[in-house]
């Protein structure tokens, strides 16, 4: 498969990258330098060393290499200098901008968005998470088939997969290739999706209440969902640990339950065809009954955070749901400013620590409270031999009161609405 071929190859050459990031005339010094910082993160969880960096300051895009050509030139020496075997950017490169680029500098140039494709690439496990990020990538490397540097022309010219056509050139059919390989992983994806529907309707017809966790990526929204839960999904101190949703119950005292689930993570600038690959996975936040935000309270980038997330739940329609927002690890801030000003900033947070276990009680109040936000206040009569549907009431309903009228078991509750149509018979 071209993807294995292309991890293959792209490990062997390249060890070592030197990093660009961009001062744009909007940008402060001090954002550039936390950009920097991220792209030097993701380099790292995609198993490069980063052996050196700058940041160029952008007054004018410029249409043949987005910098200055001059600028380009430098950085290829200086690259070579360093014993890079690739140039990293941290902006998106036109297909042809990255030719230039690769022209020029005589390495391989890769852009943000190939930098995420590729771990997300790696990290890919399960059938459909494998299925979108080679979708995604697909799709990437189309316009990108006459790149110097690329590794599907070359796969497919070595004879690999499907031989050229009379009279096609070594580009048509590269671009047949991949064009075949792309409508086959749209088919093989809407199979899967499929299999994702049916398990979703199963829970949908539980009535009992969703949420999902999102938020930044290696804010700890796994270790929440761990805690929370008793779970064990694989948590690590990289970025995109959890490519595929995972839902679990979580028992809410007294007598609540919900269904939560952990969604893949966020980052500033997700490409956009992965976000399309990956719908069917964000459609768990798309129908959820509410959200829980996470964030890192000791990153420098918070705001940036949070404006990230908030951006791309409203590309998934998904604002007008109730959403927590919580700001995890911290154990780790050592500023109580930062804390004072976040609270001020965002009133309605709850400041937690999964690794200490602080503020989780009141985490679990509030979803309790959202539970229950649009509830009401109802009093259900149960005649005797209808005793089992308490239970139900139980584990559904705030039960605020019971007394016994001969043998009708009268309580008082707050029904959330989603439950209504269940117990309306009780209704008195
Ligand atoms: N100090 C501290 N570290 C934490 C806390 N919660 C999580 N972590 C660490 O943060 C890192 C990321 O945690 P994950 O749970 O994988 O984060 P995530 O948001 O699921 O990340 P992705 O799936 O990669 O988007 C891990 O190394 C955790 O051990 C916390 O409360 N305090
Ligand atoms: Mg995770």
């Amino acid at each position: 498969m071209a993807e294995t071929v292309f991890k293959i190859e792209k490990k062997k050459k390249i060890e070592n990258a030197y990093l660009v990031g961009i001062e744009t005339s909007s940008d402060e010094a001090l954002i550039a330098n936390e950009h920097l910082d991220e792209l030097r993160e993701l380099v790292d969880t995609m198993g490069l060393k980063c052996i050196g960096s700058e940041i160029v300051k952008l007054r004018q895009s410029n249409a043949k290499f987005y910098i200055g050509s001059g600028k380009v030139e430098e950085i290829g020496l200086k690259a070579k200098e360093f014993n890079a075997q690739c140039i990293i950017v941290d902006f998106d490169l036109s297909p042809s901008q990255q030719r230039n680029w690769e022209a020029a500098c005589k390495l391989c140039v890769i852009d943000r968005q190939e930098v995420i494709l590729d771990i997300f690439a790696a990290r890919a496990t399960t059938r459909e998470a494998v299925i979108q990020v080679a979708l995604a990538r697909m799709e990437y490397s189309l316009p990108r088939l006459t790149r110097a540097w690329t590794h599907l022309s070359r796969q497919s010219g070595a004879g690999g997969t499907g031989g050229r056509g009379e009279g096609e050139t070594q580009l048509e059919a590269d671009r047949r290739i991949v064009q075949n390989r792309i409508a086959y992983l749209k088919t093989e994806l809407k199979e899967v999706t499929k299999r994702r529907d049916v398990q979703r309707a199963k829970r949908t017809k539980s009535s009992v209440m969703t949420g999902a966790i999102a938020g930044y990526t290696n804010v700890g929204k796994s270790s929440l969902l761990n805690a929370l839960s008793g779970a064990s999904i694989f948590v690590e101190d990289k970025l995109f640990a959890t490519l595929d949703p995972t839902t679990r119950l979580i028992n809410l005292p007294p007598s609540q339950s919900a269904l939560l689930t952990d969604t893949v993570g966020f980052i500033r600038k997700l490409p956009h065809n992965l976000v399309e690959a990956f719908k069917s996975t964000l459609e768990e936040v798309v129908l959820s009954d509410f959200i829980i935000h996470v964030m890192d309270v000791s990153s420098r980038s918070v705001d940036e955070h949070y404006k990230t997330t908030m951006l791309l739940l409203k590309e998934l329609k998904s604002l007008d749901k109730p959403i927590i927002t919580v700001f995890n690890k911290i154990d780790k801030l050592e500023n109580v400013v930062t804390k004072a000003r976040l609270r001020a900033q965002y009133p309605e947070s709850i400041f937690i620590s999964v690794r200490t276990g602080e503020g989780l009680d009141q985490l679990i109040k509030k979803v309790e409270e959202v539970l229950l936000g649009d509830s009401q206040f109802c009093q259900l009569a149960i005649p005797p031999d209808q005793y089992d549907i308490v239970s139900k009431i139980y584990k559904h309903c705030k039960v605020l009161g019971t007394l016994f009228e001969n043998d009708v078991m009268i309580i008082s509750a707050r029904i959330p609405s989603s439950h209504k149509k269940l117990f309306e018979k009780y209704i008195l």
